[in-house]
């Protein structure tokens, strides 16, 4: 969160808010991978309050610059908690770190008493089956997997068939890639469509994951999915590897869907539940 430090620091110099002020906000907003929409929509609101509440340095705004980052970021949608079974269906482009997110709300899951079970419904790769396998082993939880090739919706039919009163929890595992035989969005929708026929409302969750370093792009990916799948919360993975965090804001504020965790390394304890206020305060702290 560097970057967001720098413009902290700038705003703390009590500067005369003039012309050159807001296009200098700006600017260091859009560095900080906020995005041009988002980052024109937070200087229009501080502009505003700047006239309403007639405010002289640069000091006086940041009370302001919190609340709009912090409304920003305040985006909800709907869980559907099963007290049967809680079903998390896990989504995102290649490479994005679904896996690794997997294993780090199995560790989590566990940590809270709750009977885990994962799924592996990318059968295009044996590697993803045996990445999957690795991180079930080391937190000894049980893996439900299909032949390679297999129909992945048939995988989900027979995890949802193994967990149900039986497990607290399945973490579904899934491909990122478009493969020859089916396309990617169907076969999502496919997954989702077999959890709803056992389950009512399954899954309780959706989550996308995305990869913080890959900028704004992280934010076109998305797109597609949200698009085809109701995506009920988003995961910001490797956001230690970036220095620029206002890729959270920007993803809340285009998508309007509430960040859920977030990922800052490879192991399973580098991951936390995403908090707006911490995340605001230190940004200022
Ligand atoms: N630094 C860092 N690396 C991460 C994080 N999350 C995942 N990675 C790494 O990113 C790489 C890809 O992660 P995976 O979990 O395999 O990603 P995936 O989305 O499952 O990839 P595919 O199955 O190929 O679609 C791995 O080397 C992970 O160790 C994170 O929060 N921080
Ligand atoms: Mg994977």
């Amino acid at each position: 969160m560097n970057l967001f430090k720098k413009i902290s620091s700038y705003l703390k110099r009590g500067l005369k808010l003039d012309e050159e002020f807001f296009v200098s906000l700006e600017e260091k907003l859009v560095e900080a991978d906020v995005g041009i929409l988002t980052c024109k929509k937070i200087v229009n609101k501080i502009r505003e309050e700047v006239r309403k509440h007639k405010l002289v340095d640069s000091t006086a705004i940041i009370p302001y610059v919190k609340k709009e980052i912090l409304d920003i970021l305040s985006v909800e949608r709907e869980i559907n908690f099963n007290s049967q079974l809680h079903t998390i269906l896990v989504i995102g482009v290649n490479g994005t770190g679904k896996t690794t997110t997997i294993a780090k709300l199995a560790n989590y899951y566990k940590g809270l008493k709750k009977d885990v079970l994962l799924a592996c419904c990318d059968t295009y790769r044996a590697a993803s089956f045996t990445q999957l396998g690795i991180w079930a082993d080391r937190l000894n939880i049980g893996i439900v997997k299909g032949a390679s090739g297999a129909d992945p919706g048939a995988v989900a039919y027979d995890a949802v068939e193994s967990a149900f009163e039986k497990k607290n929890i399945l973490i579904i595992d899934t491909a990122g890639r478009q493969h020859t035989k089916y396309n990617l969005m169907e076969e999502l929708k496919k997954i989702k469509r077999v959890l709803a026929k056992k389950i009512e409302g399954a899954p309780a969750e959706v989550l996308l994951v995305l990869d913080a370093t890959t900028g704004q792009n992280a934010l076109s990916q998305a797109r597609l999915f949200t698009k085809n799948l109701d995506v009920t919360g988003i995961v910001i993975a490797k956001l230690d590897g970036t220095a620029k965090g206002g890729i959270v804001i920007a993803i809340a504020d285009e998508l309007k869907i509430p960040i859920r965790y977030i990922g800052i390394g490879e192991g399973v304890e580098d991951f936390n539940i995403f908090n707006k206020e911490k995340f605001v305060d230190s940004i200022f702290e």
